[in-house]
């Protein structure tokens, strides 16, 4: 019969600091609201709920390099990126809901320490590139990828908060999806790195399959290893995803971005997801902010194996029913 070998790590992270709208510290708590730990169990996985990580609070963070609460922020990665390779170590897959996309530095990272030869899906608008010295806002949702880079290491400044982490991802080892807000000195860097991005043009031209299909491929090719996707729910058109604090117009659809979900868990290599931006006190109404939960909730479960066919159980399991 259908065993429960497989089991998740939940993992919330209530963090803001990477950016300066207020809500999106609530994101943990409206997407296990919107049931999250239910469709996970009903997909036969064992759920381990971690709970809410607790985050230092700073008296005194002022900027430095131009860069936000830069020791909230690093001490808040710091800490989760502990927790989450913890998770990973006790052969878990991880989902870390956030909270702002800054809390990426502390996930991949935590994950690479368990898996070296990790690869990255970054589905987001935006393509949170920006170094401190390109950054437009100082805000370091808009940068955690800078800090993964290792081509980037002389380009990254010593900001006060970072000095626990060291670039540890290639750029060969990243694929952007969705993006279509990316600032010239990020349009720079991915065109001077030569990173694999499909930014909403490239989705409107090839169709989101040969999109996956390519994106895998690029990852994949050489060798099977474990994939970190890294969801900014802001990849979504505004339509479905409201309340979130960056929301720019022409996004991915619904099936687009389940599409996507689906052909990550059907390489059988997903090792870990964040799902992030989530700020239920943006959009028009509370139903703007439950409906956003409600799709993040959807692309975590589709991640990790709900299709959109259906699914049998074992003959066992059903007729243990009647
Ligand atoms: N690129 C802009 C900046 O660096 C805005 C990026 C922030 N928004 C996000 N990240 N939600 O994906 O400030
Ligand atoms: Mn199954
Ligand atoms: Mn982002
Ligand atoms: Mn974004």
């Amino acid at each position: 019969s259908h065993s429960r070998a497989k089991s998740v790590a939940v993992l919330g992270a209530p963090f803001s600091g990477g950016q300066k709208r207020r809500g999106v510290e609530h994101g943990p708590k409206v997407i296990r609201d919107a049931g999250l730990i239910e469709r996970l169990s009903s997909l036969d996985y064992s759920v381990h709920d971690f709970g809410d990580l607790s985050f230092q609070h700073f008296e005194k963070d002022e900027p430095s390099l131009g860069v936000n609460f830069p020791r909230t922020v690093g001490a808040a990665s710091q800490k989760l990126s502990g927790a989450v390779s913890r998770a990973i170590g006790a052969g878990h897959t991880l989902v870390m809901l956030g909270g702002d996309h800054s809390l990426a530095i502390g996930s991949v990272s935590g994950h690479a320490q368990q898996c070296p030869d990790l690869c990255l899906i970054w589905v987001d608008a935006h393509a949170d590139l920006n170094t401190p010295m390109t950054s437009p806002s100082g805000n370091l949702h808009g940068q955690p990828v800078a800090f993964m880079l290792k081509e980037l290491q002389d380009k990254i400044p010593d900001v006060p908060g970072f000095s626990w982490t060291k670039p540890f991802l290639s750029s060969r080892d990243l694929v952007y999806i969705g993006l279509r807000d990316v600032d010239p000195g990020e349009h720079h860097l991915l065109k001077t790195l030569g990173i694999q991005y499909f930014s909403m043009r490239d989705i409107d031209r090839l169709g989101i399959q040969r999109v996956m299909e390519a994106t895998l491929d690029h990852l994949l090719a050489r060798k099977q290893r474990p994939i970190h996707l890294s969801f900014d729910i802001d990849g979504f058109d505004p339509s479905l995803a409201p309340a979130t604090g960056t929301p720019v117009n022409g996004g991915l659809t619904y099936r687009e971005g389940i599409y996507i979900t689906e052909e990550i868990h059907n390489t059988g290599l997903l090792s870990a997801v964040d799902l992030v931006e989530v700020n239920p006190f943006l959009g028009a109404n509370r139903e703007a902010a439950e409906t956003t939960a409600s799709l993040a909730v959807d692309v975590i479960a589709s991640s990790l194996g709900q299709t959109r066919e259906g699914a049998h159980a074992s003959i066992d399991t059903m007729t243990a029913r009647l």
